[in-house]
């Protein structure tokens, strides 16, 4: 290191400096001993994961304790005779429950339920104009682990909640650790972090009987954001399909704040980050998360890994928002650090810089996703943050989380929070301090260590914090005017949406509010959606069967920004899953090409079948069960193709006319249900031969948008396939009438 970069004291003689190995690198763990040398991790499915080989799976020939004693018993406690009481002096059974007894960690406070996966980050290097941030450099490749998340649920709770996803980003650069910490919406429910400990505390569970879980729909939730009216533009985004996604590959992630990206001469831009799907953004409706929520609890999480250990590896592309940094950090009227507001891409098209494709799972839940430990002050050179009263307390929060949840200050230390640029700080000691550290001066100056280690200047990567003018005025609680406005977002959100979009909007209102016991909560937030919109509170005023109030302040008028709607566009239909529904009177010959088109498509094919096991057919080959009608629902398909489903002749009345599930009804009821539901839901149906009979059994018309009823597969798959590719038979949901 150059020495005129160490050590400046004013007035004290100057240090020669020899140039000396730094000798306060952390050194490495000692290395496994050999027979904790695991082979190559495998899944639970059996195929690799490309977990290194040192991740400790069970392998070596003998049990050993944690000190590497080799055992010949772990089944039973040494004991007085074989009635008689154990010995305290069972080392092993000490050993063992010991540590069973401090297995888990506290959870995360918020975002407590997530999941994980490990990828890379390519830059396209367009935004290498405005930051020198090394890892936005033209084609560098970052390796990247991201953490997806619900917010107010705990670790064991439900994927598909109505809420609100974290979608958090830790790329390993080579200039240090930066992490991304968004959401999937782009505004949020408070200006000013110190509010924070009162949203949390009115979204989770009544604190007297801890209910209900995982759920916005209660009186405490609605009380803080009909009152704390700076919610109201969040709230509306999470009533919208937002709240209860398909799949976090179908999420967009939002950075919320507005940060500074900050070229070689020291330049500022404003920018907002984005993730965009590139299988677009696509959700559930809100039936089907509700049994999904029973059905397959781990619905989001299956999903995320299955797609990428079949080799489906989702996408995003990272893009920016630019605003000049002008003194009064505004933009279309539009304050940039009131995190209530988005920008729309109508006023500031997003340009893309850089995509990210997830393709490893991990390979120990606890060791990776739950220890992993994200902070928004984790920066790079050429990224720094701004003066958004919520993002400054952010930079308190997180540290400091870590330092109880995964306890005390090492958290840096644990292999997924690792940089995996090299790290040489004067930090020591601590629990869990698992470096051993050389050299004898870890402080600053020294001379002892060779005056070692010395500081760097921006032209060899040192973080610069932006010398930003601030404009002081008096010490004081106090917001800008410019976040006054507490209703002109949800507005301008609400009126861009389409009308069927609208209408699951009026239903989750509806729904929500129509879990309140207090009245007075309900006419509360009635007032707040009459200042939004007059039809929006019609409408779920005559849902709660309620009067509609008036509204109470003058909301600006907003022009409206269609790309926030998520209807309308193609996207790839990779990893899509489609449930065929046979039995052994169908051509089975057809069943299996309709397997195989499905599956050429990308899609993924599951056969549904009365039982498990192998259809033996009465016509063609014969075809593995993936699903019997006891283990499937409609709610883990995208598409249903009806192949057949009718009850075996042998146990139907010929020529009786019976409704479904009554005896001789032609179809079995499970079947009914599961192509009804997928009707309701907006699915594509696909039928022919004996499936038909099970659409009419189901009442599904066979003319209605998004049903195709043909000879087999040639006619059927690939118009289930381009209706799919639009996510839903959007035809299908009643609109809004009653929407102004
Ligand atoms: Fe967080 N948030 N947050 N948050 N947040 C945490 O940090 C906090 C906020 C977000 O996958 C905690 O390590 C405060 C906005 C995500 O591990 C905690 C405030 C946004 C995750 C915390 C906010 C987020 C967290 C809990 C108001 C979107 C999951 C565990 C000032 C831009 C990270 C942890 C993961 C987690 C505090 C507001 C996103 C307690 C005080 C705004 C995605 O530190």
């Amino acid at each position: 290191m150059p020495a005129e970069d160490n050590i400046k004291i004013p007035g004290a003689p100057s240090i020669e400096q020899p140039a000396v190995e730094e000798p306060t690198a952390a050194r490495e763990p000692l290395p496994p001993k050999p027979d904790q040398q695991g082979p190559e991790a495998v899944s639970a499915t059996g195929s690799p994961t490309g977990a290194p080989a040192n991740s400790r799976a069970q392998s070596g020939q003998y049990l050993t304790t944690a000190q590497g004693l080799r055992l010949g018993d772990t089944d039973h406690s040494l004991k007085a005779g074989p009635r008689g009481p154990i010995l305290l002096q069972d080392h092993h059974l000490r050993e063992k429950i010991t540590h069973f007894d401090h297995e888990r960690i506290p959870e995360r406070v918020v975002h407590a339920r997530g999941a994980g996966a490990h990828g890379t980050f390519r830059s396209y290097g367009t935004a290498s104009k405005i930051t020198r941030a090394g890892f936005l450099a033209p084609d560098v490749e970052t390796p990247v682990f991201v953490r997806f998340s619900t917010v107010l649920g705990s670790r064991g709770s439900a994927d598909t909640v109505r809420d609100t996803r974290g979608f958090s980003t830790k790329f390993y650069t080579d200039e240090g650790t930066y992490d991304l910490v968004g959401n999937n919406i782009p505004v949020f429910f408070i200006q000013d972090g110190i509010k924070f400990p009162d949203l949390i505390h009115a979204g989770k569970p009544h604190p007297d009987r801890e209910i209900p879980q995982a759920q916005s729909a209660h009186d405490t939730f609605w009380d803080f954001v009909s009152l704390h009216t700076e919610a109201q533009a969040h709230t509306m985004w999470n009533m919208s399909d937002r709240g209860i996604p398909r799949s976090y590959r179908t999420m967009e992630g939002f950075g919320v704040h507005t940060f500074r990206l900050v070229d070689a001469a020291g330049k500022t831009t404003l920018v907002k980050f984005h993730w965009k799907p590139k299988l677009g953004v696509h959700s559930l409706v809100w039936e089907e998360a509700q049994i999904i929520n029973g059905m397959d609890p781990d619905f989001h999480r299956r999903d995320l890994a299955d797609a990428i250990e079949s080799g489906a590896y989702p996408e995003w592309e990272l893009g920016i928002q630019t605003f000049p940094d002008t003194e009064d950090q505004m933009f279309e009227g539009i304050d940039l650090l009131d995190p209530t507001k988005f920008i729309p891409e109508e006023l500031a098209p997003v340009q893309p810089i850089g995509l990210m494709t997830l393709n490893a799972n991990p390979t120990n839940y606890f060791a990776e996703t739950e220890q992993v430990a994200f902070h928004p002050g984790h920066l790079v050179p050429g990224i720094d943050v701004t003066n958004d009263p919520l993002l400054q307390v952010r930079l308190f929060s997180y540290l400091d989380t870590q330092i109880s949840r995964l306890g005390g200050p090492n958290f840096a230390q644990i292999p997924i929070n690792r940089p995996h640029a090299p790290v040489n700080d004067m930090l020591r000691d601590g629990m869990h301090q698992t470096a051993v550290h050389g050299g004898v001066a870890p402080y600053h100056p020294n001379s002892l260590d060779g005056g070692c280690p010395f500081m760097a200047g921006q032209d060899v990567g040192a973080f610069v914090d932006v010398p930003e003018e601030i404009a002081a005025g008096l010490k004081e609680r106090r917001n800008p005017a410019s976040f006054d406005d507490h209703f002109s977002q949800a507005r301008l959100f609400f009126r861009s949406l389409t009308s069927v979009e609208q209408d699951h909007v009026i239903q989750a209102y509806t729904f929500e509010l129509g879990k309140c016991y207090e009245a007075v909560i309900r006419e509360r937030q009635l007032v707040a959606l009459a200042n939004i919109d007059a039809g929006l509170c019609a409408a779920v005023a005559k849902g709660l069967g309620m009067p509609a109030p008036t509204a109470t302040v003058d909301t600006p008028d907003v022009e409206p920004s269609p790309a926030v709607s998520q209807i309308g566009g193609k996207w790839p239909v990779a990893g899509r899953v489609v449930g065929i529904i046979a039995d052994s009177e169908g051509d089975m010959s057809l069943v299996a090409a309709a397997r195989d088109a499905v599956d050429a498509a990308g899609m993924v094919p599951l056969v549904i079948a009365p039982s498990g096991g192998v259809l033996e057919p009465k016509h063609g080959p014969a075809v593995t069960v993936q699903r019997s009608y006891l283990t499937a629902r409609s709610i883990e398909f995208d598409a249903i193709i009806a192949a057949g489903g009718g009850i075996p002749a042998a146990d139907a009345i010929p020529g009786r006319d019976a409704k479904a599930g009554e005896p001789g009804a032609t179809s079995d009821p499970r079947v009914v249900l599961m192509v009804s539901e997928a009707f309701r839901h907006g699915k594509a149906i696909g039928a022919w031969g004996p499936g038909a009979a099970v659409l009419d059994a189901a009442g599904v018309p066979h003319d209605a948008p998004g049903i195709i009823s043909g000879e087999g597969p040639d006619t059927v798959i690939p118009v289930v396939r381009e209706l799919l590719s639009a996510h839903r038979a959007w035809e299908r949901f009643p609109a809004a009438g009653s929407v102004s």
